[in-house]
């Protein structure tokens, strides 16, 4: 079985710069314990961040695991920290790099193309750049961009040009807004613990209930961390969208169910969440071509990731789509 990743880190030096220089800033973004600990000067995460620069030991503990391929992604926060300029040259950057990372190892690493929202007119031009000019296989955005969310219509033209070049977009968390530093600033719950899969579902959320997959009904968005519990709670987002908000006129009427837009527009990964009974309920709720495997790398150890997949419970056909087959066709890898 092919086994593709489909959710792993990657940086390049002048985005570590460009952190490193936010990290002596004075942002009141929730990020920033993160970009410190990271980023900073002497960081006590330096660990990570040779992590995410270190193509050669990426490609042995691959394959010291029998993994086929890495889709990379430039790590969280991205280039969503800079200013509209400053993101725009760091995402074609990145993007150039990840291009000749692929081309340097074709069967080894596919890519998703980062943008900058900031600038959305700019962004859409980069995502057009990224497919045709570059061959990018995919989209990565991380959560809000300086606490904007998606759902306004300055942002349209990421997802026009997300749909015309049939790019799928990973949605990929980062830390809650800065508005909600009341909730999140405590016990470290703006990370990957809680606050991530609680920015993420609540963006995805937001966009279904704006009408946005009305309005561009091809797109296709990606979650990680199976689904950010938004599978577990379809039934009830279906159920309080057609007797509460839009009863209440608090939500626009849509054409589909909340459920049926994440069922025709959503896939999820397995990033950071090696539960088999979510594993199971998702593929159940989903469908089995709608959960695809991911390590998280370098985030989460690769070696629990493979034997999560490798020991899950499922029909050989079906684990062939999660380890594989399903990121090959979405992500259009050959
Ligand atoms: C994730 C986790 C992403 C961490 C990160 O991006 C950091 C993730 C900066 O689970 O996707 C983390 O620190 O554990
Ligand atoms: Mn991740």
């Amino acid at each position: 079985m092919r086994k593709i990743a489909t959710e792993e880190a990657f940086s390049i030096q002048p985005v570590v710069d460009g952190l490193n220089a936010v990290s002596k800033g004075d942002s009141h973004s929730l990020d920033m314990r993160l970009v410190k600990m990271i980023y900073g000067d002497n960081p006590p995460r330096r660990a990570t961040l040779d992590a995410l620069l270190d193509f050669d030991r990426r490609l042995e503990i691959m394959d010291e695991n029998g993994v086929d391929m890495h889709v990379l992604s430039l790590t969280a926060p991205g280039v969503q920290m800079f200013d509209a300029a400053q993101g725009a040259d760091l995402a074609r950057l990145s993007n150039d790099v990840l291009a000749e990372k692929i081309a340097a190892h074709p069967t080894r690493f596919a890519g998703l193309a980062s943008f900058a929202p900031q600038d959305p007119k700019a962004a859409a031009r980069e995502i057009e750049r990224a497919r045709t000019e570059l061959g990018l296989h995919g989209l990565v955005v991380n959560g809000h961009t300086h606490d904007e969310w998606y759902d306004q219509e300055k942002f349209f033209p990421i997802f026009e040009a997300a749909e015309a070049t049939d790019m799928a977009i990973y949605i990929h968390p980062r830390a809650p807004r800065a508005d909600l530093a009341g909730a999140f600033g405590d016990y470290g719950m703006e990370t990957a613990i809680w606050g991530y899969g609680v920015e993420v579902s609540t963006h995805a959320v937001r966009l279904i209930f704006s009408g946005l997959f009305d309005r561009f009904p091809k797109l296709k968005i990606v979650l990680g961390h199976m689904g950010e519990g938004i599978p577990f709670w379809l039934w009830r987002i279906d159920y309080m969208h057609k007797n509460s908000a839009v009863k209440s006129g608090a939500a626009p009427a849509t054409q589909l169910t909340p459920s049926e837009y994440f069922k025709r527009n959503f896939w999820i990964t397995t990033s950071g969440q090696e539960n088999p009974l979510a594993l199971q309920y998702s593929i159940d709720m989903l469908g089995e071509d709608r959960v695809m495997w991911a390590i998280d790398y370098p985030y989460q150890p690769t070696e629990p990731a493979v034997r999560f997949m490798d020991d899950a419970p499922l029909d050989p056909a079906v684990k062939a789509k999660v380890y594989g087959e399903t990121a090959a066709e979405l992500f259009h890898i050959a």
